[in-house]
């Protein structure tokens, strides 16, 4: 079925190997589905209306393949790409499956460990540049604790900027156009994660030698399973200019990690979500980072991706018409987000001063029985989002 909401690559939608390749293990239940070859995800991808495939190293190459092994898997992947036309925007490390990296990589307790981790960065970041990608993103899903005296957090961020910093300057030297996109995460699989916001990694940043390297990959569900409004984290790394990538996916309040589809879960919030990315002149890939559900085989893993971009699609076209709706418009004006554009003290502290209107006579009552009208503007975007007009 091809209609309005079926995807082309200029929607830029983008999936992780790992997403439609997870097999469905879990901490209480075996995997239910066998392993996928990238070389079929590309080509699925790609027929479902994809533009972009993104890995983490083990994904594309098993963890201690040698180095023939190696170039044999990114031969493979890149004729699978060549053929296709499906591009890489974004590639990633792998620092949080083996054993190895049960305390951590880039703040393990253990310096050998931490060496290691660099070291295996930079070889998936060289890979990621020779396949055109424009963003590596770190996830540091170990780095944290499980009790208090475990981990030495600020001694843990010293080696994190350490690492960032290196790695920056390793892209700089090799001339490589690629930016780094840190992903925030409160826990699981630690019990707490470093950086576990956006807000958190948007000050973090701010310490590294070179800011400007680096922004967050914000994820919808990471978020949310903080009790986070994911558009406001979205709106201020946008604010920032640090949106460089975003994890789309879908998850109902705060539980476990979800993963679900696109859309499933917090609609309402997928919705607000979309409205903004379409509005503020996001130009980045669309990436969906989702697990499909153990229940499902795989006619139902392509099923839910090619749900994760319809639904992103019929969100594009609802908040477009909403946004365009006159009665919205009205009930915008009455909500007064106008005013809000405007700059509140641009005469400067000394006219605000004399200003007797802003406070001698400011009628402090009227203006607090004054109301927003921000019921109505919510109602029409309730009905807007059902289809209802
Ligand atoms: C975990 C994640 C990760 C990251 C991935 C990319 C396995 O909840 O979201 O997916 O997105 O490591 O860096
Ligand atoms: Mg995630
Ligand atoms: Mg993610």
């Amino acid at each position: 079925m091809t209609d309005r909401f079926t995807p082309t690559p200029d929607d830029k939608f983008s999936f992780g190997l790992w997403t439609v390749g997870w097999r469905g293990g879990d901490p209480f239940g075996d995997a239910t589905r066998p392993a996928l070859d990238p070389v079929e995800s590309v080509r699925r991808l790609a027929e479902l209306g994809a533009y972009g495939v993104t890995f983490h190293d083990d994904d594309l190459i098993p963890f201690g393949a040698g180095e023939a092994e190696r170039d044999a898997h990114v031969k493979r992947f890149r004729q699978a790409l060549e053929a296709t036309g499906l591009t890489v925007p974004m590639a990633t490390t792998n620092l949080f499956t083996h054993p190895v990296f049960k305390d951590g990589a880039f703040t393990a307790n253990d310096r050998d460990v931490r060496r290691y981790a660099l070291r295996k960065t930079i070889r998936n970041i060289d890979l990621a540049a020779e396949l055109g990608a424009g963003t590596y993103v770190a996830w540091g899903g170990r780095e944290g604790a499980e009790s208090g005296a475990a981990k030495d957090v600020r001694a843990a961020l010293d080696r994190l900027k350490e690492a960032f910093d290196l790695l920056g300057q390793y892209v700089l030297e090799q001339g490589y156009d690629l930016r780094f996109a840190i992903e925030p995460k409160p826990n699981e699989p630690r019990g707490d994660i470093l950086l576990p916001t956006v807000g958190h990694a948007l000050a973090f940043i701010e310490r590294l030698d070179r800011p400007e390297l680096y922004g967050v990959n914000p994820e919808v569900g990471h978020e949310q399973m903080a009790g986070l409004n994911v558009p406001h984290g979205v709106a201020q790394a946008l604010w920032a200019d640090k949106l460089f990538h975003i994890d789309l996916n879908g998850q109902s309040g705060i539980k476990y990690d979800q993963d679900l589809r696109f859309g499933a879960g917090d609609l309402r919030a997928a919705f607000w979500l979309v409205d903004l990315l379409e509005n503020a002149g996001y130009q980045g890939p669309r990436h969906f980072d989702f697990k499909p559900p153990r229940t499902e085989d795989f006619d139902g893993v392509w099923a839910s991706a090619a749900g994760c971009m319809r639904t992103y699609l019929i969100l594009k076209e609802r908040a477009a018409a909403f946004r365009a709706d006159p009665r919205v418009r009205e009930a915008l004006r009455a909500a007064r987000l106008h005013d809000l554009a405007r700059p509140t003290a641009e005469d400067g502290v000394a006219a605000l001063l004399a200003d007797r209107t802003a406070f001698e006579e400011f009628d402090v009552t009227a203006a607090g029985e004054r109301g927003m009208a921000l019921e109505q503007l919510d109602q029409l975007a309730v009905e807007h989002l059902l289809g209802a007009r």
